[in-house]
This record gives structure tokens, C-alpha cells and sequence, in this order.
């Protein structure tokens, strides 16, 4: 295995890139920070998609010669690669399943609820000003629902795999990070689902949760003020997820 510092390549304002940024910083792993610059489509350039990842999107991970992306098996990777404490990833074998579930659910479910702050905000930026209110809806529907369940977790539960924070955990609170920064929540909802409100303030409060996130609360906080971001493609959220067809691709 190689001896070389990984390499981080990721984007701030990306809830998978934070969840991988927090996962590394609370246990201590070395690596060299590389932002990618999505809002120029740095991404997008042959160069970058053939020598990192050929779907252009972040975070990856670079160790030696082995290049990793997706944000999950990122997690994976980093647990068996530093022998992180069990509970990042789960102590036994039912535990180990647990947090798997927990993680497709979030990539399969969870994430597409994050319509709701991508059309609300970025859209405008990159399309100009148009109707996105039913892509907006419908993220709202799958947030609102996805609350519904961790809800009942969470009275379970203090995290949402059992008693311990698990990298799930980090992966699903990063998601509401940014619908905090968009002001996609109002204290009417948080009240609807008070265990999720409960976990969402507990891990905040952990080391480097309000570091990681710093940016994407500045670029929410321009954007509740009508300032535009320039950005010039779409990120992989409006990929696919368009119910207007007249959003250019
Ligand atoms: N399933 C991927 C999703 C990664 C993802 O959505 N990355 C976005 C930033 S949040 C991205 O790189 N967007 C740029 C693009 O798609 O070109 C993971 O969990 O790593």
C-alpha cells in the first residue's frame, strides 16, 4: 500500500464531499485538500474525467495509484484503510449491514430530496429565472417523507443506525446542512419532527461539523439575498431529475 498522503478532491458546497471531509478530519486522517472547481466545469474537461472519475463528480479519493469515487465506498475504503473506530462503520456484522442500509437509503431516497434547495437556489443560477416550482414540490415531498421515517429512528435511536454516530449519520446530516443553508426548512417543519431536529443540533455540535460547512452557509445566505452564483453546468442532482422538459439540458 502506499505510503503517499491521499488526496481529497471535493467541493464544499457538495453534502456527499462534506460528509467525507467531516468523516476524515474527526479521525485524524492526513490528506492533501484539493478543491475542484465545479461552477467552471473543471470536472467536465477529458482530463479530469479520464485520470479521476469519468462521471466528473466529487468527492473522489486519490491513494497512490488507486482512485475512488462515489462518497460511500469512500467511507468504506477509509474504515478498513485506518482502522477507524467500529461505530464509523459499524462493530458487527448485523451493525456493518445496518449501516449499509442506512446509506443506500440516503443515496437512493434521502438525496432526492435535495431538489427542494438545488431548484430553490442553484437552478436560477444556471438557467436563468423560470418556473422550477414542481421540481421544487417534489423534492419537498421526498424531504418531508424522508423526515417522516428518520423520525421514527430517532425515537429509537439517538443516530440513525442505533446508539452510536455512524458515518450514515454524517452523510444524512449533511443533506440538511444545505436545506438549513437555503432556508428550505421553516421552524413549522422542524416542529413536525422534533427527534430529527434533536440529532441535526446534537451533531452539529460535533468537532469540524460547523467547519465543513462554513461555505455552503455563506452561499446560502447570498442566495436568500438574490445574489446569483455563476455556474455554468448542471450538477448531478438536476441530472435526470428535470420534470419540466423545457430545462435545457
Ligand atoms: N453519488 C455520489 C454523488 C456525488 C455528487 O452528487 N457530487 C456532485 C456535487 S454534490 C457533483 O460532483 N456534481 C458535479 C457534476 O455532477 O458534474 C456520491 O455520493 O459521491
Amino acid at each position: 500500500m502506499s505510503d503517499e498522503t491521499l488526496r481529497f478532491l471535493h467541493h464544499p458546497t457538495s453534502q456527499p464531499c462534506r460528509a467525507v471531509h467531516q468523516l476524515m478530519l474527526e479521525n485524524d486522517i492526513a490528506f492533501d485538500d484539493v478543491v475542484v472547481n465545479l461552477m467552471d466545469g473543471e470536472n467536465e474537461t477529458p482530463e479530469f474525467r479520464q485520470r479521476f472519475n469519468p462521471t466528473g463528480q466529487v468527492p473522489i479519493l486519490v491513494d497512490g495509484d488507486f482512485v475512488l469515487w462515489e462518497s460511500a465506498a469512500i467511507g468504506f475504503y477509509l474504515n478498513e484503510r485506518f482502522a477507524l473506530p467500529a461505530h464509523w462503520l459499524g462493530a458487527t456484522m448485523r451493525q456493518r449491514a445496518r449501516v449499509q442500509q442506512c446509506l443506500h437509503w440516503h443515496s437512493t431516497y434521502l438525496r432526492r430530496g435535495a431538489g427542494a434547495f438545488f431548484y430553490s437556489h442553484f437552478a436560477e443560477c444556471i438557467w436563468g429565472r423560470r418556473d422550477y416550482s414542481r421540481e421544487i414540490a417534489k423534492g419537498r415531498h421526498v424531504l418531508a417523507e424522508s423526515m417522516g421515517h428518520m423520525q421514527g429512528w430517532l425515537e429509537a435511536s439517538p443516530y440513525v443506525c442505533g446508539d452510536e454516530i455512524s458515518f450514515a449519520d454524517l452523510m444524512h446530516y449533511h443533506e440538511f446542512v444545505s436545506h438549513q443553508a437555503g432556508a428550505i426548512l421553516s421552524d413549522d417543519d422542524w416542529a413536525r419532527f422534533p427527534a430529527v431536529r434533536a440529532w441535526f443540533d446534537r451533531i452539529t455540535e460535533r468537532p469540524h461539523a460547523r467547519a465543513v460547512s462554513e461555505m455552503i452557509m455563506q452561499v446560502g445566505a447570498m442566495r436568500q439575498a438574490g445574489t446569483l452564483i455563476p455556474m455554468t453546468r448542471r450538477t448531478s442532482l438536476a441530472k435526470g431529475t428535470e420534470l419540466d422538459p423545457v430545462i435545457p439540458a
